[in-house]
């Protein structure tokens, strides 16, 4: 009897769980966690807000660390570390803006005189007591006696910058050229609520000409490695630019996959985080559209154009006021639009986001799975969930443009990851962790101390269950 009653009542749990999924319950804390068991380990704490951690050649982890201005490199066997470089010349202010990207040349420590090393950092091109927010692009060469980066080369320099939003992921792509983030410097939103979003504007022919970065934001940049503007860029509206692809909102994870799709991570508002397949000249929608263009949870409000002076207003992003013109997704149209690959997570039909809140993870990274250790992992993206406390593992289809199954949680814990980095064994998944800021714990309560704050952890695969 006792057997027969305790089956009845799993039973009952099962449907009532299947029946709040849907419009009552917020889809990121429903995620199913993937069954794979891993040891974890500390290999390194004490980094300043680290932001980039690459796999390097000399099988150490590279890191940038953002408000330490330092990229360090730390040996993941022992945890010992050497500064390579510290900035001196960085200007942060926020938790958006500081030494960000790194990539590191295909070429480096391979003997061919190209031992380069790409980093993004914001600083003040105001030579007088006021501020002027630029982001730039600095190479540097390593020294692997000295262990040191030295010759610094400007790429590019004087692209716009802010407070919020910053984009600023860099990767050196299978043709050679670099990739560089750009997000829309949080207008339109919390504290930018009155500055208006730049990210469908386009550059004129004569701004190109005079070196105006002014429209560079919501984009992704493509670069020679000079920082010249490749010749097979898209013309777009009849303009070659450094402009690849463009109506983005913050995307901080960029990352190519063996077959060359080009695959980004974006912050989505208050639902409809997205994973992006970024193609050249392609416009992804922001802000008129939020994930697919499906009117739901999401209409663009511009509070810059405002009937009354929009900073008399109290921001709002869920009820602004009549004078704030809303406009709907589907009043928008663009030929060369192109919807997410896939989002995490959308509100589904019905959901209330006032009161069941935010169903973004605060997508910090995007990283792309090619081992045959974990079994059923190959050809799988790994998203860092900044907002969640958790790694999310995207399976891909066979030809890497859509989904090929649900998104599985992992690692869940009391931590922002930024970023991560997989040791070439397949095994190993690298993680490195922000010293501050909110995070939602076990039980999708939000709390404010990390579990291993300024951290690089590690994760090693053990079994399948
Ligand atoms: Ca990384
Ligand atoms: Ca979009
Ligand atoms: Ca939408």
């Amino acid at each position: 009897m006792a057997q027969r009653g305790q089956a009845w009542t799993v039973f009952v749990l099962v449907v009532a769980a299947t029946a709040a999924v849907g419009t009552r319950q917020n889809p990121r804390g429903t995620t199913p966690p993937g069954g794979e068991t891993f040891a974890s380990r500390v290999v390194a704490t004490n980094l300043g807000n680290p932001w980039e951690v690459t796999w390097g050649p000399d099988g150490h982890l590279w890191i940038t660390e953002r408000t330490a201005f330092r990229v360090t490199r730390v040996n993941p066997a022992d945890g010992t570390r050497q500064v390579a470089l510290t900035l001196g010349d960085v200007y942060q202010t926020s938790v958006q803006d500081g030494l960000m990207g790194m990539a590191l040349h295909p070429d480096l420590l391979k003997s061919r005189g190209r031992d380069w090393v790409y980093l993004v950092s914001t600083y003040d091109a105001d030579a007088g007591s006021g501020v002027t927010r630029r982001l730039q692009v600095r190479r540097y060469t390593y020294d692997a006696a000295a262990q040191t980066l030295g010759s610094p080369h400007t790429v590019i320099d004087n692209l716009p910058a802010h407070d919020d939003h910053g984009g600023g992921r860099i990767l050196v792509g299978p043709d050679g050229k670099l990739y560089l983030s750009r997000g829309d410097q949080g207008s339109n939103w919390l504290a930018n609520y009155c500055n208006a979003i730049h990210s469908q504007d386009l550059p004129t022919a004569a701004q190109i000409a005079a070196r105006d970065w002014t429209t560079y934001q919501g984009k992704i940049l493509r670069l020679e490695l000079d920082g010249t503007i490749p010749a097979d860029n898209p013309a777009i509206n009849g303009v070659r630019s450094h402009i690849h692809s463009y109506g983005l909102r913050n995307t901080q994870g960029l990352v190519f996959a063996p077959s060359g799709l080009l695959y980004g991570a974006e912050h989505g508002p208050s639902t409809d985080d997205e994973i992006d397949l970024l193609q050249a000249g392609k416009n992804y929608g922001w802000p008129h559209v939020a994930g697919h263009n499906d009117d739901r949870s999401y209409a663009y409000a511009n509070w810059s154009a405002s009937t009354t002076p929009c900073a008399t207003l109290k921001f709002n992003s869920l009820a602004p006021p009549p004078s704030v013109p809303q406009t709907k997704e589907s009043a928008w149209t663009h030929p060369d639009f192109v919807p997410p690959m896939t989002t995490l997570f959308s509100a589904p039909a019905g959901y209330d986001l006032g009161k069941l809140g935010s169903t973004t993870i605060g997508p910090g990274s995007i990283d792309y799975y090619d081992s045959a250790a974990i079994p059923g992992w190959r050809a799988s993206l790994l998203v860092t969930g900044m907002r969640t406390g958790a790694i999310y593992r995207v399976p891909l289809a066979a030809d890497g443009r859509s989904v090929s199954g649900p998104t599985l949680l992992y690692f869940k814990q009391n931590d922002r990851y930024r970023d991560t980095a997989i040791a070439p064994d397949g095994r190993r998944i690298y993680a490195v962790i922000d010293n501050a800021g909110s995070v939602l714990d076990a039980a999708w309560q939000r709390v404010e101390v990390l579990a291993h704050p300024g951290a690089l952890v590690e994760f090693t695969y053990t079994a399948k269950p």
